[in-house]
């Protein structure tokens, strides 16, 4: 079988779940196809946003004249601190079942400035943003009944996003969800059968191969992970050394996990130049104080858009119904990603 020319069912190994690649469908070569930029001329200051220093927020609290990053509680947090933890069952064999969940929700901004992106932004300020989402990974993961702590981004309106300000948000909550759980206990038992690290092994595998690789540093390796589902998916992974959480990492790793992810922004950016929507997440050790061996950290990057700035890939039909389905190989979106610039689409304007 050849993988870039006939149907495959490609392996998760972290979900444990497959992925239905049809390379044929995309025999033709990349046209290069060249888009008109999209000129993202938003203000630096916005008097109606609710992120920018000086605003009123929706609960009436002013926001300070902050400058760098700025974090605070969630106006409508979904998870709050003193909801019950109690456990509902009903109907036969317990069917309907439920359990309360406590949590914190918060928004953390990434730069004062409204026009701004991680991937527009320099050097110095996404570290600050690193430094701050560890800061608030240690700050919620000490408080007794919060055992995980879930860090994203939603970038663009096509993802939900309520405001271009650049910002994220943290939840932390009691129980380990669905996802971060499955991948952990996945990692434990390759950890059981190996006696390494699942994530580890993998990315010295793809340094060796290359072909998936994107982009890379000393401390950390951008790329497109052999079973990506959405057309650019990629993933970060530190490549020199076991890493579980952010707390673990030195200043000068803390550098160059802001480097990958500045760098990886601006080829998104520059792919079919547009501000790239995506959700960004950073998955790591969980805050129950349990061992978690094997666990690594890493950041999942999930972008939507397939051929250009306005179509996208949706999951419907047989991928709802049935398994996810991909037509481009994740080596031949590595490639591209790849051969893109690092320069910005709008600083060459
Ligand atoms: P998005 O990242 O999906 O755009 O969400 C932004 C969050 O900001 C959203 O969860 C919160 C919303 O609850 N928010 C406030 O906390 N205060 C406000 O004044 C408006 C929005
Ligand atoms: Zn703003």
């Amino acid at each position: 079988m050849n993988l870039q020319d006939h149907t495959h069912n490609r392996f998760n190994p972290l979900l444990g779940e497959w992925v239905k690649v049809s390379p044929h469908r995309t025999k033709r070569p990349w046209l290069g196809q060249v888009e008109k930029p999209q000129i993202d001329d938003r203000p630096q200051y916005d008097p109606d946003c609710y992120l920018c220093p000086g605003n009123k927020r929706a609960d009436g609290t002013v926001n300070p004249s902050y400058f760098g990053t700025y974090v605070f509680v969630n106006d409508f947090s979904a998870l709050l601190p003193d909801t019950p933890s109690e456990v509902f069952e009903q109907g036969p064999e317990g069917l309907l079942k439920a359990r309360g969940e406590k949590g914190i929700c918060k928004v953390v901004c990434f730069s004062p400035r409204h026009d701004l992106t991680l991937s527009r932004m320099d050097h110095d300020s996404v570290v600050k943003v690193v430094e701050v989402l560890r800061d608030q990974y240690k700050e919620l993961g000490s408080i007794p009944f919060i055992n995980h702590v879930q860090i994203f981004e939603n970038r663009g309106a096509m993802m939900g996003c309520s405001n271009p300000h650049p910002h994220g948000q943290i939840w932390g909550e009691e129980s380990i969800p669905d996802i971060p759980a499955r991948e952990l206990e996945r990692q434990r038992e390759y950890y059981r059968r190996s006696g390494r690290s699942m994530l580890f092994d993998y990315v010295r595998y793809e340094m060796e191969q290359g072909e998936r690789i994107v982009l890379s540093n000393e401390h950390f390796t951008a790329l497109v992970p052999f079973w990506a589902v959405w057309p650019y998916e990629t993933m970060i992974i530190p490549l020199k050394r076991e890493i579980a959480s952010l707390d673990q990492l030195t200043e000068e790793e803390i550098s160059a996990l802001a480097d990958v992810m500045r760098r990886l922004g601006i080829r998104y950016d520059n792919l079919f130049s547009t501000s790239f929507p995506y959700s960004m997440g950073i998955h790591q050790k969980p805050t129950d104080g349990k061992e978690h061996p094997g666990c690594m950290l890493h950041v999942h990057y999930f972008p939507p858009l397939l051929r250009s700035a306005t179509v996208k890939k949706f999951m419907v039909g047989y991928e709802m119904l049935a398994m996810p389905q991909r037509d481009i190989t994740a080596e031949q979106s590595a490639e591209r990603l790849r051969r893109l610039p690092e320069i910005h689409y709008m600083d060459t304007l």
